[in-house]
């Protein structure tokens, strides 16, 4: 079945979907085929040059217009965050799949309206929260669901990056609150807060503080990928957090730690976790995806600690669709696996997660994250 794909942006996102369409029927047995009808952005020269480049038939320089077609599926959205609520919702209304980049919108209530339109329109939604793809974190969810990690104590994350400590570096569409909705915390904590949830289970409290420690920069644009520069003398004011740090409370019990930074010297995107259950242990570095290092309790005694799995065997989930043992992956494919999974509940008409119900609740906890930084106190995270 052709699942005909419409993508509005094309830039760092759009290329790691792009890819990951084209990739799927490579490595995935499915019934659904990809197929990368038409490709949006208001810069027509840009986009005609993009959609040569990645393999799109045709092209649009208005979204409106591009939901009005009778030959797409499916809306992709990879453009900035402030755009995401508007598109999401005129697509569900013209029956449209929708599949959009995180974080779902700019507020808990730009969130709320677009579920509730989805869940309306009866159309299937889909939010990338990519890491939750990484074999070895699907090989983390088996090891907790089969309990063999025990009760779960300690969950600790940290989002880490370091591409805007350049005081030099320009006041991008990401430093500015009216269109990202938050810095470090929207970008990436988001993640790790996707991944707690996923493994641990819902959040019901939060302590958090943040800091901006660049308040003003030049004016300039992204240049693809994270790479700016700046287009003026002119100054502007950075509007959202450099970097937020927070203490949560899940519903298990489990006590939850997280870091997120765009000023942490030295790393450039070091996504970790660790987790310590009663009976064992996991720690995870997504600059070293492949790997996971497990540490079990009852292991013989002397041989203790943590073991390094490469996560490369065709037992691990996804691995076995690619090489053999050994022969590793990386960032692209866990857009392949996501948009894989969007596209097999699109033909079996399933839902697939995580969903844009997962999309509010991680908006909700970002909200509470943003009150307990001005008000110095605990939240209590409301439910979706
Ligand atoms: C930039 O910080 C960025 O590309 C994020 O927007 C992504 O979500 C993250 O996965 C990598 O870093």
């Amino acid at each position: 079945m052709d699942i005909r794909i419409g993508m509005i942006g094309y830039q760092f996102m759009g290329k790691a979907h792009s890819h990951a369409y084209r990739d799927i029927p490579f490595f995935f047995e499915s019934k659904a085929k990809p197929v990368l009808k038409a490709l949006c952005g208001r810069n027509i020269e840009a986009v005609k040059e993009a959609a040569d480049r990645m393999g799109w038939e045709s092209v649009e320089s208005d979204w409106r217009e591009l939901i009005k077609r009778d030959d797409i599926d499916v809306i992709d959205i990879v453009t900035p965050n402030h755009t995401h609520a508007e598109i999401a919702i005129a697509a569900a209304e013209a029956g449209k799949h929708i599949i959009t980049e995180k974080p779902l919108a700019l507020t808990v209530e730009e969130a709320k309206q677009m579920k509730e339109a989805v869940e309306k329109h009866n159309v299937i939604h889909m939010v990338c929260h990519n890491y939750r793809f990484v074999p070895a974190i699907q090989y983390t969810k088996k090891l907790i669901d089969e309990g063999k990690l025990g009760k779960i104590f300690h969950f600790r994350a940290n989002y880490l990056q370091d591409f805007i400590i350049d005081p030099g570096f320009p006041l991008i569409w990401r430093l500015k609150k009216e269109v990202s909705g938050s810095g470090a915390l929207g970008d990436i904590a988001a993640h790790s807060i996707d991944l707690g949830r996923y493994l641990v289970g819902e959040m019901d409290e939060v302590v958090a503080m943040s800091q901006t420690f660049i308040k003003e920069r030049p004016l300039g644009e992204m240049s693809g990928g994270l790479s700016a520069s700046a287009s003026s003398e002119e100054m502007g004011e950075v509007t959202v957090d450099d970097a937020v740090a927070f203490l949560v409370r899940f519903n298990s019990g489990t006590f939850g730690t997280f870091e997120a930074s765009r000023f942490a010297t030295g790393n450039r995107n070091r996504n970790t976790i660790e987790i310590n259950g009663e009976k064992g242990a996991i720690r995870w570095d997504m600059e070293q995806m492949n790997n996971l290092e497990i540490y079990l309790t009852d292991d013989q005694e002397g041989m203790q600690g943590f073991r390094n799995v490469n996560c490369t065997e065709e037992v691990h989930p996804y691995a076995g669709a690619y090489w053999p043992a050994g022969h590793i992956i990386g960032y692209e494919h866990t857009f392949i696996h996501l948009l894989y999974e969007f596209c097999e509940a699109i033909v079996n008409n399933r839902q697939a997660k995580p969903d844009f119900h997962d999309g509010y609740q991680n908006q909700l906890i970002l909200k509470a994250i943003e009150q307990s930084a001005e008000t110095k106190k605990w939240i209590d995270i409301p439910k979706a």
